[in-house]
């Protein structure tokens, strides 16, 4: 232990920062917030982390990347009466199985329906991303109002940062959640999400959002999440 607070390395615009901002926040973890841009790949940043991707957590001189591993790290690394995910252990892992689905069934959609330029291929990611939503929002604790139940958690903390970008795909895309009878759970969900101060207090600017994503609307982002779109291979 060398005293000093964990700091994390976040870029404000990055989802995948935002879910270790909204753990933190969420945990009462005392913490150094650092803005990281982390296209300026200098020796510096990549000797934090060599794969040169925000989040990043350093705490007791070590580093902690990939934003579900810093969900994790956060909830068991600091002692507070908050926790992520549930004690439970089949509770636990069913979380993990969620959050996965969100790594595997949710966030390439994302990605490939901003991305690509010819319709049909934004079509086609459309209706994926609307049956993993269908399929997504199926799986919610029926009383929630967070996906798990009472508190918010693991799953919440993996899918908030992107359903906070819909107003994205609306503008570029044209899509949105429907507002049928199968989403309301969904919607229901949302409102309660987006007004949970760990996730309120991360929250940016709709219009200064869309700039920024302006890059993956035209296809000009030289991002690793971009390039492996492009090659049709996992995401980094
Ligand atoms: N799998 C990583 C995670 O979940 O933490 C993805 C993180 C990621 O792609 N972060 C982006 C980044 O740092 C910003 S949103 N990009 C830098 C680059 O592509 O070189």
């Amino acid at each position: 232990m060398d005293g000093s607070l964990p700091k994390l390395y976040n870029a404000w615009f990055c989802p995948f920062a935002q879910r270790a901002w909204i753990a933190m926040l969420a945990k009462k973890a005392e913490f150094e917030y650092i803005e990281q841009n982390p296209y300026n790949k200098t020796p510096e940043w990549l000797a934090i982390n060599p794969n040169g991707l925000v989040p990043v957590i350093v705490h007791n001189g070590n580093a902690v990347y990939e934003s579900s591993i810093c969900i994790e790290f956060i909830d068991e690394a600091f002692s507070t009466p908050v926790t992520i995910l549930p004690k439970d252990p089949y509770k636990r892992a069913h979380g993990r199985m969620w959050g996965d689905f969100v790594s595997k069934k949710l966030v390439p959609h994302f990605y490939t329906m901003l991305l690509k330029q010819d319709k049909e291929d934004q079509e086609e990611a459309k209706t994926k991303y609307l049956e993993g939503l269908r399929t997504f929002t199926n799986e919610m604790d029926p009383e929630g109002p967070f996906f798990q139940g009472k508190h918010l958690g693991y799953v919440d903390i993996m899918w908030a940062p992107f359903a906070a970008r819909m107003h994205i795909l609306e503008h570029y895309r044209g899509f949105s959640v429907p507002q049928t009878d199968e989403f309301k759970r969904y919607h229901h969900w949302w409102d309660i999400i987006k007004r949970h101060s760990a996730v309120a207090n991360t929250l940016q600017d709709e219009e200064k959002m869309l700039q920024v994503y302006q890059r993956y609307a035209f296809n000009t982002t030289r991002s690793q999440v971009s390039e492996a779109i492009r090659k049709g291979t996992a995401l980094p």
